[in-house]
């Protein structure tokens, strides 16, 4: 299946004392195309109990739903898949756990990286920090529109930016090649997380349009 990764919206406890569950409500009623459960201290019970809110959410309101760091998890919540990154087990050992149906994501940051999940098999790639971030104090120095390019340009799977992308700098983001944006504090730290979703997807899809319609 090809994931719809337009706006896709990661979830976060850190801002303003929000659930897992209001920031995915707020992000689907304002047309977030894909959720991520992203939960660092969490114990695997309490990640399994949202990950199975966020899954009955995600599968009524027909919008892609993976499980940040645990297969584990995103297997026994019957999640459409997971997301890995250098900490996490292998792309190559995800891929035989999950099997070929459900969706592997594997973040990168050069495009050595980027060649080598996609040769293991992930389905598509989270890319960045594209812009600075104060939400990942350990997401390395910011990449920019020219890294995203170069990645996005090496592989043949979709790219997602992500690190400091807001409604006002997705199109950039769109334009260097990427499939959709990845967003935290944009959605999960805003005044209004539905309006500022629907900002983004108004954003994204007037970028897309521009493009041409290459949804890769
Ligand atoms: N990976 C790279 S940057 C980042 C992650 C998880 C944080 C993105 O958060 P924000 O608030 O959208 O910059
Ligand atoms: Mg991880």
């Amino acid at each position: 299946m090809t994931p719809d990764l337009r706006v896709y919206v990661v979830t976060d406890r850190s801002f303003r004392g929000r659930t897992h569950e209001e920031v995915a409500r707020a992000a689907v009623a304002g047309g977030a195309t894909a959720l991520q459960l992203r939960d660092k201290r969490a114990t695997g019970r309490e990640l399994l109990l949202w990950a199975r809110t966020l899954r009955d959410l995600a599968r009524r309101e027909r919008v892609l739903f993976v499980v940040n760091d645990r297969v584990d998890v995103a297997l026994a919540a019957e999640a459409d898949g997971a997301h890995v990154g250098d900490d996490d087990l292998p792309v190559v050992d995800v891929r035989r756990l999950l099997g070929p149906d459900r969706v592997v994501g594997a973040s990168a940051g050069t495009v050595e990286d980027a060649v080598r999940a996609e040769r293991e098999g992930a389905d598509y790639l989270g890319v960045g920090p594209v812009f600075p971030t104060g939400t990942k104090p350990d997401a390395g120095a910011a990449i920019g529109v020219d890294g995203l390019r170069a990645i996005a340009r090496a592989v043949r799977i979709p790219v997602v930016g992500i690190g400091g992308i807001t409604a006002d700098n997705a199109a950039e983001v769109i334009r260097a090649g990427a499939a959709g944006v990845a967003v935290i504090s944009a959605v999960a730290d805003a005044d209004d997380m539905v309006q500022a979703t629907r900002r983004l997807r108004e954003a994204v899809d007037r970028a897309l349009g521009e493009r041409g319609g290459a949804r890769k």
